[in-house]
């Protein structure tokens, strides 16, 4: 297969949603956290529905990126109970692969996404996100604040762990023995059923937050978890170029990330993204904005044989935007569909 486009990051499979995908010209769907029913684990017999209705559309199923974290926390955590929810977490890998769907995105980031400011303005006065590791520094005893920087959308900021206080209370160690213990419990299963489970980096890519060290922050440590896999064929990367970018460094860990992944097959998919700055201190853009030239980043890419799907991830929110962004997205959907189209054309005529 060759590169090809998606759109996602969403929870409910709606007509809408599907219109908009083969309006837009994309090939593939992707859903993050679906709501499905299960507590603790899923069930082939809830998603294949999904499969099927994406199929009806003539689109593909690309990929399911993350289960509720309640789904695998302890295993994040190495607490109490990591070996049941392992358990589960295998089965839910078997029924995301019995339903047809090839990739499960994951992330190893107990307490999530981080953002100080959701509606800093960027280019002609779109709202986009912004993390300032000064605002986390300057709050750090105040549980209240710290916590509105958890997401909204999930309802759990209460069930994430959140230590107040510049002490680490999950020291980096103890998260690398945790993934160690995590990652080789459940690849076996991943290799048995030929499904690619994909890792996301820590977003912000900061040492900790919250008291919890965050170990996915740069390129030597995917390289080192791909180490610990054992370079498996079932384990790959979800590659924020987005969170690559927020890295020290910015660009160069996009071109780092690439040419060594890429080559490997280590790169199942691809979230093409971009933000102004670097950690301690960024704000996500519109691509064409940012840190990377964007058609720098597809030609590396191209030339380094990544044969995966592409989708937009997070985009500013533009005037009378819809709360999924069509806008932005529509916007986002274009360029990379523009970049594809003229490196296929300077192909051709190489
Ligand atoms: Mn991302």
């Amino acid at each position: 297969m060759s590169i090809r486009l998606a759109i996602g990051q969403f929870r409910e499979l709606t007509d809408e949603k599907l219109r908009f995908a083969t309006q837009s010209g994309v090939t593939g769907i992707q859903m993050n956290n679906p709501i499905l029913p299960g507590e603790t684990r899923w069930e082939v017999e809830d998603i294949r529905p999904l499969v099927e209705k994406v199929k009806a559309f003539g689109l593909v199923f690309e990929a399911i990126e993350n289960v509720p974290v309640q789904f695998y926390n302890k295993a994040m955590l190495g607490e109490p109970g990591r070996d049941e929810q392992i358990e589960n977490y295998c089965h839910t890998i078997r029924s995301v692969a019995r339903a047809g769907i090839p990739v499960l995105g994951y992330h190893f980031t107990p307490n999530s996404v981080w953002t100080t400011d959701r509606t800093t303005t960027t280019r002609g006065g779109a709202k986009a996100r912004s993390f300032d590791m000064g605002m986390v520094s300057a709050n750090i005893d105040n549980a209240e604040v710290l916590k509105s920087f958890l997401p909204v959308n999930l309802g759990l900021a209460n069930a994430l762990p959140l230590h107040t206080g510049p002490e680490l209370a999950i020291s980096a160690k103890q998260m690398w023995e945790n993934y160690t213990y995590f990652i080789n419990a459940v690849l076996p299963v991943a290799e048995e059923e030929g499904i690619r489970l994909a890792l996301h980096p820590d977003d912000p890519p900061v040492e900790s937050l919250g008291g919890v060290a965050r170990i996915f922050n740069s390129p030597a440590n995917f390289m080192r978890a791909h180490e610990i896999a054992g370079g498996s064929p079932s384990w790959a990367l979800d590659l924020c170029l987005g969170c690559c970018s927020e890295m020290p460094g910015g660009r160069d860990n996009v071109v780092t990330m690439i040419q060594h992944f890429a080559p490997l097959g280590a790169i199942a998919y691809v979230h093409f993204r971009d933000v102004q700055g670097t950690v301690p201190h960024f704000t996500e853009c519109f691509i064409g904005d940012g840190n990377f030239d964007p058609a720098e980043a597809m030609a590396l890419l191209a030339r380094n044989g990544f044969d995966g799907f592409i989708i937009d991830d997070h985009v500013p929110v533009m005037d009378d935007d819809s709360p999924w962004n069509h806008r932005g997205r529509a916007h986002a959907i274009g360029y990379m569909q523009g970049l594809l189209r003229m490196g296929e054309y300077a192909r051709a005529f190489a």
